[in-house]
């Protein structure tokens, strides 16, 4: 009888395919989305048991919240590193414990044989539509330029910086001013911005922020020192990530440019392990799509004007 019962029983979380994702922090609205995006798709109706933690953008946490992921043997690792270097013992920790690694969001400087797939967005390209629309907004007026950094050593930061910088460097009369990291957070592009302006009051015109939250604290920065931004300020202010906030903003003309980065992977993701879990052939990278919103007044063949209708469309 007790062996009848047991088998009566139905099976609960040992059916559930457990997935530990090592996330960056919680240092934005962008990461804020994805991990709400992570939480919704893999829910136990899904089938999923889900252990994200929040490394609270510490490079250590994140090796240890591998190692943890590990040690329980989940069945699956997902990280969005927080730095793009010193991935490779960890990486093969895992392989030797058989467990699928995929990358996502932000890239790692590691052989691909190291792991499995990866998902996520082409910074570079963010920051050469960054690059290429102020040179379409700006015809030949000279551009000063200050840039807050994303965090030093990621590369969402990193490839940003690249894909600016290379269109930057097509134009003479360019000048990159400072370029400082305001680590992707409010407080960060806020205290930057007010170092900037006591360095370069009245020497720049142009902002380029690296995420939305930056902006913000740009924004802060900027009105309490009396200085006038978007598009009908003196300061041309480009901005990252296109969260809804920050579209709302690009809406009332406060940002002159959103260049959009999509958090909403985690589908992406869980149907890269439905292909593994089902032993079929899965892409080793997939891209993640973006665009770019202007405000209104802009018309420019590298974004789309901002509008009531797109700003309803934005769930994040
Ligand atoms: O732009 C920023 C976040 O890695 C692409 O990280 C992501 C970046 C995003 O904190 O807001």
């Amino acid at each position: 009888a007790a062996t009848l019962s047991m088998m009566a029983m139905p099976v609960y979380a040992d059916d559930l395919v457990t997935v530990g994702y090592a996330q960056v922090g919680h240092e934005s609205d962008w990461r804020t989305a994805n991990t709400q995006n992570y939480q919704d798709v893999f829910s136990e109706d899904a089938g999923y048991s889900l252990d994200l933690v929040d490394c609270d953008n510490d490079n250590a946490a994140q090796l240890e919240a591998v190692r943890t992921f590990i040690s329980k043997d989940m069945d699956y690792i997902v990280i969005a590193p927080i730095q793009s270097a010193g991935w490779d013992t960890v990486l093969q920790e895992a392989q030797d414990a058989g467990i699928p690694v995929i990358i996502a969001d932000r890239e790692i400087e590691a052989s691909d044989d190291l792991y499995d797939a990866w998902v996520g967005t082409n910074t570079t390209n963010e920051g050469i539509t960054a690059g290429n629309w102020l040179a379409e907004y700006l015809g030949d007026k000279d551009a000063n330029i200050l840039v807050i950094e994303g965090s030093v050593g990621a590369s969402a930061a990193l490839g940003r910086t690249e894909g600016f910088n290379q269109v930057a460097g097509e134009h003479d009369n360019w000048k990159i001013l400072d370029s400082q990291s305001g680590d992707f957070t409010q407080a960060g592009g806020q205290e930057v911005m007010e170092s900037f302006i006591k360095s370069y009051e009245g020497q720049f015109n142009v902002v380029v922020c690296q995420n939305d939250n930056e902006a913000y604290g740009a924004m802060d920065a900027m009105d309490a020192a009396g200085i006038t931004y978007g598009v009908d300020g003196d300061v041309t202010l480009i901005s990252f990530d296109a969260t809804h906030d920050g579209l709302q903003y690009t809406l009332d003309g406060k940002i002159n440019c959103d260049v959009e980065c999509n958090p909403i992977q985690a589908e992406v993701v869980k149907g890269v392990i439905e292909k593994m879990q089902a032993g079929e052939e899965f892409e080793k990278t997939t891209l993640v799509e973006d665009q770019a919103f202007v405000a209104p007044g802009i018309e420019s063949e590298y974004a789309t004007t901002m509008t009531d209708e797109v700003l309803a469309g934005r769930a994040y």
